[in-house]
């Protein structure tokens, strides 16, 4: 009895990262006001709940945006790319670097774009048809690369922020696999433990519009944590708090509620939503960033299935007894009145 439960999975070893992100995590828990400042790479299909966390992010001291890399899914690369650019513009921050990325999946064939949910022009159909300012111009090479080549030159610093589809940091991974090594840590808007999915029964829409590179992501070593729909369909802002940002006088609340009404039309339609609530996705990642005891989570081997009708879930192996690759910090809950607080206090601290 004993020699079959030393030869159960859960007994093996414990795989380095499991070690890793496990530290990381309590680390965090325990003494969030200590960490230093997060420099993060923020990737990113803007995208109207993108430019909810963007400006989050940059209205926040204890994240430093290093740079913005873009990827297809909510919109083609090339409107989230001009997306990205404009969101900075509006934002005061021209000088932060984009580098454009993945136009596509790894393998599978392209995906429909999801302008039924953010709008012809990804940001709520405000109009957005071509870069503000033409001096703003992404970087000349590709956000592979750049993700690459910032986190090699500055390594056990740089935190990556995946809030669209994974293709990006899958081939950063095949480009350099020793920046699983290198990076800080990796927070991913993504996926689902128990909730059920958004884009099919079981899969969220960014795990599922690259399953390939999803499996890369879930599968390397180094420290994941995963906001899936647990946490931010558990989180709605309604039509009574963007309205309390709207009246702020602070332009980065002002934007959110003038690119928000298109994302509650499809709530509202979609989901049966009332009160013009939508849920919370991409800014969760970043509310971990800032406050990680804002949320409670378990450490899981993930594995992320690519075809079959289970394609794009995320199943967790919550006995711990199953799978032995590296582990990920699954967040199952989250504290939804104090994340409301905290964002609407960083996005209307610069009203009139
Ligand atoms: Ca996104």
């Amino acid at each position: 009895m004993r020699a079959w439960l030393l030869r159960l999975p859960g007994h093996l070893p414990i795989p380095a990262r499991r070690a890793l992100t496990e530290a990381v995590t309590l680390a965090r828990m325990q003494s969030p006001s200590l960490n230093r400042k997060s420099t993060i790479l923020f990737d990113t299909d803007p995208g109207i709940d993108d430019a909810m966390a963007l400006l989050f992010a940059l209205r926040s001291p204890e994240i430093e945006v290093a740079g913005v890399t873009t990827v297809f899914g909510n919109s083609s690369v090339e409107a989230t790319t001009r997306n990205a650019l404009n969101l900075l513009d509006v934002a005061g921050r021209p000088d932060i670097p984009v580098a454009a990325g993945a136009g596509r999946p790894l393998i599978n064939p392209p995906i429909e774009t999801a302008e039924i949910v953010h709008g012809a022009d990804g940001m709520g159909n405000i109009g957005w048809t071509q870069v503000n300012n033409p001096a703003h111009r992404p970087l000349q090479i590709h956000a592979a690369q750049f993700i690459v080549e910032t986190v090699m030159r500055r390594p056990g610093e740089i935190t990556l922020v995946a809030v669209g589809p994974l293709t990006n940091l899958a081939l950063a991974l095949q480009l350099e696999p020793r920046i699983a090594q290198h990076v800080r840590e990796v927070v991913i808007m993504g996926g689902s433990v128990l909730a059920m999915g958004n884009v099919s029964p079981l899969a969220e829409a960014n795990v599922h519009s690259d399953p390939h590179a999803a499996a890369r992501v879930f599968g390397a070593d180094w420290a994941l944590t995963m906001a899936g729909l647990d946490v931010t369909q558990a989180v709605q802002m309604d039509a009574q708090y963007f309205a309390r940002l709207a009246a702020s006088g602070d332009p980065f609340g002002e934007f959110v509620a003038r690119i928000v009404p298109f994302y509650q039309d499809f709530h509202r339609a979609w989901y049966g939503y009332t009160n013009g609530a939508v849920d919370t996705h991409d800014p969760s990642a970043i509310a971990y960033l800032i406050d990680p005891t804002l949320f409670t989570g378990h450490h899981w081997s993930v594995v992320a299935p690519t075809d079959g009708p289970a394609a794009g879930a995320t199943i967790a192996d919550r006995r711990g007894k199953f799978y032995t690759t590296p582990k990920t910090h699954c967040l199952m809950t989250v504290d939804a009145a104090r994340l409301l607080d905290l964002y609407a206090e960083r996005l209307t601290a610069q009203g009139r």
